[in-house]
Order: C-alpha cells, then structure tokens, then sequence
C-alpha cells in the first residue's frame, strides 16, 4: 500500500520542471514551426520520419478548454516525438458541451478515429503530461504500458500499484478486444481503474518501464474538475459491464478537422 508522500517532509518547496516550459512564451501554436530542426507536419499532427519507424502511434489526448497547456503540450511533443523517429499523429478529442468531463467516452471517440485511419497503437494521454525521457518511446509494447508512473506532482511514487491513468499504450487490437473504456464516467475519477479491471478481466497483464524512464512533469492548473459521484457504484460492476459500455457502444456526434499540428475531433 502506498501512502501519498507530503510534499514538505523535507522542507523544501517542490519545484516543477513544468513551471520552466510555462514561463517559456511560445503559447502561440504556430510559433513552433519556426524553430529550428523541426518538420512540419503533413496536416492533422502528423509526421513520418524518412527513415524505418516503428508501428505508427496515434497520441489521443481528451481535451476541453485549456489553449495555454495545449500550445504548451502541441510545441512540446512534435519535438520529442520527432526526436524519437516515429510516425505519428496528434488527436485532440474536444468535449464541446458544459456537462461534466467524460475523458474515457473522449478516449473511445479518438481510439475509433485512430483505428479507422489505421493506426495500430494507441497512446492516450493527458494534456497536463510532459515527457522527461528520451527513453519512453511513444510506441505500444507487446502488453498494455502504463508510462507515467513516475511523476512530480507524486514525488515520484507511484500513489498505489494498478494507477493505470495519465499516459498509457495500448495496442489497438486490445483496445478492441476489452471493449475500450467506460462511456458512464461523468467527472473525475474511476474511469481508469475501471480500464485497469478491464485488462485484468481479459488476462492483459500491465506492464511499466523503470522509474527514471517513466518520469514526467505535470502542467499546473486550477483543480476544478468535478468529481464522478457514480465512479464508487460504477466500480463494483466494471467486468460485467464490459460486454455492452464500451468502444462498441458509443453513440455521440462528432466532427473531425485536420488542424497543421494536430486532428481536431470535436464532440458535442
Ligand atoms: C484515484 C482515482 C483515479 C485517479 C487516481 C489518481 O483515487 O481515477 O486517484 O488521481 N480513482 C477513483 O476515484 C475511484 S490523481 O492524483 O492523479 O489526480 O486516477
């Protein structure tokens, strides 16, 4: 059992790497292709390396109303997926609507997009999450990889043993297979410890890089997510209710637009 650290045990104020990129002022999105060893991408956030990649990825991020951390998010991962020689694609999946957030139903929406256009791995992300690593390749491992286990705002701990949130690769075939995620999770909480049961149910068994591969920063911003009052009662028959809430049962509109550096899936 792991006990969230106090982040003043030691006194010393915690300093985030996170708080240099957002002093850094390139918000603007555009600004990024004017930066030296940068490839544009074709259209929509994608990018193919000329050299043999690896499998492509599709990076799936749930998204509402956070422009600063997108511009932040957008710059910094082009460079350091480029830097990793990878063809991949960018998907921003945007609640359009003020209900509470429903980030694995955002999830589900970009897995069926990415798997449509062919993308054989699935990387859903957080856009508050920064790579430190060179090291944490942005590609599927032959099992589910949960890939940031080692974060700032955590000290670094890992705050229990099955946390499958925040960053994690997923082959898409296994994505199909258990379903994908919940579409029920309405606000925070859950929706990725119901995953995490998901995994379990089909003998998928997790599996994580080191720690100091595994780090990231995380983009600081106002915690006002409201949280799922259902996600308790909605836990206790997540295997069951894997057969018929899922990938096969989304039922939501959405548009998709190729923005230069990313896919735009707009939900509404
Ligand atoms: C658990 C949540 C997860 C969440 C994790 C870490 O308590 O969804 O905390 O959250 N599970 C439930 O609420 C049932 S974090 O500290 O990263 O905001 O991912």
């Amino acid at each position: 059992m792991y006990v969230k650290q106090n982040a003043k045990q030691d006194n010393l104020e915690s300093c985030y790497y996170s708080d240099i990129l957002a002093s850094r002022n390139f918000i603007q999105i555009d600004e990024i292709a004017r930066l030296k060893n940068f490839v544009m991408p074709i259209s929509g956030g994608e990018h193919k390396p000329e050299c043999d990649h690896l499998p492509s990825s599709s990076i799936i991020i749930p998204y509402r109303n956070r422009t600063e951390q997108l511009g932040i998010f957008v710059n910094y991962m082009h460079h350091f997926l480029q830097k990793q020689r990878l063809h991949y694609r960018i998907f921003i999946v945007d609640q359009n609507n003020t209900n509470l957030f429903n980030r694995a139903k955002l999830l589900n929406i970009g897995a069926k997009v990415a798997i449509d256009n062919g993308y054989p791995c699935l990387i859903l992300h957080d856009i508050d999450l920064i790579p430190l690593h060179y090291g944490n390749i942005y590609a599927c491992s032959k099992v589910p990889r949960h890939m940031s286990s080692s974060l700032d705002t955590f000290r670094y701990n890992l705050p229990y043993l099955t946390l499958f949130g925040g960053a994690v690769a997923i082959l898409s075939e296994q994505y199909k297979e258990i379903n994908g995620m919940s579409n029920l999770y309405e606000g925070w909480g859950g929706e990725d410890d119901d995953f995490y049961e998901r995994l379990v149910k089909h003998n998928l068994t997790a599996c994580r890089f080191c720690a100091s591969v595994s780090k990231y920063t995380m983009l600081r911003h106002e915690k006002n997510l409201k949280k799922s009052g259902d996600r308790f009662n909605l836990l206790k028959k997540a295997t069951e209710r894997s057969n018929y809430d899922g990938l096969d049962s989304l039922n939501t509109e959405y548009t998709v637009q190729k923005k230069p550096l990313y896919t735009h899936i707009i939900v509404s």
